[in-house]
This record gives C-alpha cells, sequence and structure tokens, in this order.
C-alpha cells in the first residue's frame, strides 16, 4: 500500500506540532497535497441559450415545471459565469487555489449531443476558461458530466438507452482534442448516486422520470460502461501525449452503524456497498464487478417478483474486466453521514428496499440549512478509512466537501465546518496512513442549487442574486480557507472540533 508519507516525515511532522500542542495532532498538510473549490455548468454558468447552445435536461425540465424548485428560480442566468468567468477566476486566486474543479456543459458545446454537430463558440468559451485558469497558475480539473444531459439524448431514453455510452464516447473524444494540451486532471461522471435518482421520482432530480428499482439500475450499468470507454479512449489514444489524470466522482455517506449489535453492523456494511460499492467496486476493486451483497439482493428480489431478469442487469465477464481498474485516483464527495439499520424501507421495487436499512441521523449531529446534510467529520476520516482498505489504498482526492447556510458573510458554521473536516483528513493521513492528495471546497460562490434553487447557500464566496452584474463578496469562511491554502496547516484548535476517536 502506498502511504503519501514516509515514516521518517511523519515523524518530524508529530514531533513538531507535538511539541506547540502537545499532543500528537499533525495540523500539515502533506507537501504536493493540492487545494481547489468546485463548481458545476448549471449551477454557475448562466446563459442557458446564448451563442448556439443546446437545451439540457435541467433547462428543459425547471422550464416546464418551475414548481419542481422550491424558489421557483432555475439556472438560466445563476451566477452568470458565462460572461463573468474572469471574476471567478480573480477570487480563486485570492484564495490561492491550486486547482479549480468546473464541468462542462454538453448541450453547450455539442447541442444535441451529437458529434457531427460542434457549437464552436462552446468551444471557445472553455478555452477562454481554461487559458484565464492556466494563465493564473491554477490548474483546471474537469468534470466531463455534471447532470446537465443534452435534452435531444434524452429523448432517446437519456442513461436507460446503452446508445448513450457511444455517445459519451464522442463527447469524452471532443474535450481531449480540445483541452486535453491543458486539462491534465479529468472526471467523467459527477455522482453516479445522485443523478441515478432522475429515474427514482416524480419530481425530483432531471429527468423525473418515476421509474424505481429499475430506471436507476439501468442508469448505473450504463454510466460505468461510458466511463470505462472514456477512460480506455484516453488511455489508447491521448494519454502518451496528454499525460492527465482520469477518474470518476463518487459521493458517499459514511453509514454508521445504529448500535453495536452484529445485526447492525452487517446493515452497515451493506449500506456502504449499496450508496457507494454498487458504483465502486466495479472499478477499483480487484475482482471488478457489482458488490456481491447488492447482485444477491437485487436477483434474489427480482426472482421473486416475477422477473424474467435482475433489474440490475449483467456485466459479461468482458465487460467486468473492461470496467476493472479504469482509474487513475479516487475522487470522493463527502458531505454527511447516516445511522443505520435494518428495515423494510422504500418502494416496492427499488434500491432503498434493495439494500433493506433505515437511515437516521443522531440528533446531537449539528444541522445545516439543507435537511439531509448533519455536520458528522469523523465520518469522513471512517468513509477514507474504508475506501483505503477495501481498495487497497488508491490515491484520494476529495473533489468537494462542504455545507449549506442560508447566505451570511459571517458564516462561522462553514468555519467550523471546513476546519473540523480537515482535521480528520489530517488524521487520516498522518495517524492512518491513508493516500488523500487534495481537497475542494463547494463551492467556490453561492449557486444554484438544483432543487432547493437558491435558498440554499454552499458558497465561501457570496452572490447578491437580485443585482444583474451578480457581485461576489467574501465570506468568513473565505479569509480561513486561504489561509489554509497559502500556510498548508490547520490553524491551531482546529482539530478540536467534531473529533471522535475512530474504532
Ligand atoms: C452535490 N445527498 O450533490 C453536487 O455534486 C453538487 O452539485 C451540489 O450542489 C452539492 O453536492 C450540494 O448539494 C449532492 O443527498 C446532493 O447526500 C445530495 C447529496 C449529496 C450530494
Amino acid at each position: 500500500m502506498k502511504c503519501t508519507v514516509s515514516t521518517g516525515l511523519l515523524l518530524l511532522g508529530v514531533l513538531a506540532v507535538g511539541a506547540v500542542q502537545g499532543a500528537s495532532f499533525n495540523n500539515t498538510f502533506p507537501d504536493g497535497f493540492l487545494f481547489g473549490t468546485a463548481s458545476a455548468a448549471y449551477q454557475v454558468e448562466g446563459a442557458w441559450n446564448e451563442d448556439g447552445k443546446g437545451e439540457s435536461i435541467w433547462d428543459h425540465m425547471l422550464h416546464v415545471h418551475p414548481d419542481f424548485v422550491v424558489d421557483g428560480q432555475n439556472g438560466d442566468v445563476a451566477d452568470d459565469s458565462y460572461h463573468r468567468y474572469k471574476e471567478d477566476i480573480a477570487i480563486l486566486k485570492e484564495l490561492g487555489a491550486n486547482f479549480y474543479r468546473f464541468s462542462i456543459s454538453w448541450p453547450r458545446i455539442m447541442p444535441t449531443g451529437e458529434a457531427n454537430n460542434i457549437n464552436q463558440a462552446g468551444i471557445d468559451y472553455y478555452n477562454k476558461l481554461i487559458d484565464e485558469l492556466v494563465d493564473n497558475g491554477i490548474q483546471p480539473m474537469v468534470s466531463m458530466y455534471h447532470w446537465d444531459l443534452p435534452q435531444w439524448l434524452q429523448d432517446l431514453g437519456g442513461w436507460t438507452n446503452p446508445i448513450i455510452t457511444d455517445y459519451f464516447e464522442d463527447y469524452a473524444r471532443v474535450l481531449y482534442e480540445n483541452f486535453g494540451d491543458r486539462v491534465k486532471l479529468w472526471v467523467t461522471f459527477n455522482e453516479p448516486a445522485t443523478f441515478m435518482t432522475g429515474y427514482t421520482s416524480e419530481r425530483g432530480m432531471a429527468p423525473s422520470i418515476f421509474k424505481p428499482g429499475v430506471g436507476d439500475y439501468l442508469t448505473t450499468h450504463h454510466l460505468l460502461i461510458a466511463h470505462a470507454r472514456a477512460y480506455h479512449l484516453y488511455d489508447e489514444q491521448y494519454r502518451a501525449t496528454q499525460q492527465g489524470k482520469i477518474s470518476i466522482t463518487l459521493s458517499s455517506s459514511w453509514e454508521e452503524p445504529l448500535t453495536n449489535s452484529t445485526a447492525d453492523a452487517i446493515a452497515s456494511e451493506r449500506s456502504m456497498q449499496f450508496v457507494l460499492g454498487i458504483h465502486a467496486h466495479p472499478i477499483y476493486s480487484k475482482e471488478g464487478d457489482y458488490p456481491a451483497v447488492v447482485r444477491e439482493r437485487v436477483d434474489k428480489n427480482s426472482k421473486a417478483e416475477g422477473r424474467t431478469r435482475s433489474r440490475l442487469p449483467v456485466f459479461s465477464k468482458e465487460m467486468v474486466e473492461y470496467i476493472r481498474g479504469t482509474y487513475d485516483y479516487f475522487a470522493l464527495n463527502y458531505y454527511t453521514s447516516h445511522l443505520v439499520t435494518e428495515m423494510d424501507t422504500g418502494y416496492d421495487p427499488s434500491i432503498e428496499r434493495d439494500c433493506y436499512v433505515a437511515r437516521s441521523f443522531d440528533p446531537s449531529w449539528p444541522e445545516s440549512s439543507s435537511v439531509w446534510l448533519r455536520v458528522v467529520p469523523w465520518g469522513l476520516r471512517k468513509l477514507i478509512n474504508w475506501i483505503h482498505k477495501e481498495y487497497d489504498g488508491p490515491e484520494i482526492i476529495i473533489t468537494e466537501n462542504g455545507v449549506s447556510d442560508r447566505g451570511t458573510l459571517d458564516d462561522q458554521s462553514r468555519v467550523s465546518y471546513y476546519t473540523s473536516h480537515l482535521a480528520e483528513i489530517l488524521k487520516a493521513i498522518h495517524e492512518d496512513g491513508c493516500n488523500v492528495g487534495g481537497f475542494t471546497a463547494w463551492s467556490l460562490m453561492d449557486n444554484f442549487e438544483w432543487l432547493r434553487g437558491y435558498s440554499e447557500r454552499f458558497g465561501l464566496y457570496s452572490v447578491d442574486f437580485s443585482d444583474p452584474a451578480r457581485p461576489r463578496t467574501a465570506k468568513a469562511s473565505a479569509q480561513v480557507m486561504k489561509e489554509i491554502f497559502h500556510t498548508r496547516q490547520l490553524p491551531e484548535q482546529a482539530n478540536v472540533r467534531g473529533s471522535k476517536s475512530i474504532s
């Protein structure tokens, strides 16, 4: 197993910090550790129909159903980053970010999603954005897909149609051809576990098609193949000259057993496999394919439902091999944790029912402005350790971590969230020997928070959405992150918050 720090360095660090703090907590990030912030095209760009951009599934859904969003808003203008990207880069520079994770809007460069229909103005926009980043010494990290599928492809069935893997490979080729000379960090998909829920609700994530337990598994199956195709294409045709790294961003909660019973321990492990393993195991495990417990349960339930085949499609042996190992690092989003216990929940059929656990929060975990997000920093350390053991020590880059509030400039709860989570990452690195290579704050600035509109704010910078100029203003958290990014150390005392020893 690889470790980020040698034992010698580790000892030196512990001694140095121990002398100051009287404890063994090492508050210094290893050399080469990268700090950045993230955003996504639909959440920040605006200009939804400018300069030849095609319609995405989010444009389409929210124009037809504005009531799906709590405040009736959409991403038509958002942060207006399409026109104000230089302001975004100025604040990234102020923060001292090493990299910026942003996503490319597929329909902005390929209005229908097809490779014979390229929108040069879209290519020009991302070239300008990338050039400006590089000129300012900020590495671009590009997500190919952060949920804004061209509507034209949705009309063909979107992620439920296997033909999508051909279209995605074409799209990846256009990206490598146009941007691969300067983009060295790629992410194929952002959070499959979140966007597959576009097929589990009538008014949820786009496209809001209600086919739980079927549409979400088809999406999973096809995006894993699409990911592998993009990876192999890079390997075969671009890696030698472009020399970048590719991954897929997976989000996971830490699934803590509700009690110390054996049944809850089993439920916790099963939940980890349904939440994270379903997308991670085919790529990162030694044997590949879906986790055994996922395969078993979905097959068993499908049979009991009188079906002729499993709702979870089956990979051929060749496809298992084709997908296995298609990563250069492990890209992880972490926001929160759950307590889990065995229970029959969810629609019949659904992934919840297949997984057979109930999830809850400990009432003592601090709340945020998002109902799904409670503050559980130690969950991140446990999650990193789980990944380290389960997948044999891959380099982990945290590609999102953050918390919501209502938008105050004096955002002390965000300061505490970040410092406590960074402290847990330092413990995972220095005390547990895990290999964590970077951290990304979600988000650079307040933006369109999907179904929560502009009512929940995740930014280090505040954005005034009532002002056409969309001014960006630093919050208290921006000042603290700036200090951390510059000193590459956590301020003293930061480690005391939210700490709980790891078992
Ligand atoms: C992520 N959950 O989504 C996305 O990548 C971002 O686009 C989004 O703005 C950010 O987190 C904050 O929501 C998530 O329910 C949505 O656990 C939901 C969950 C996790 C991540």
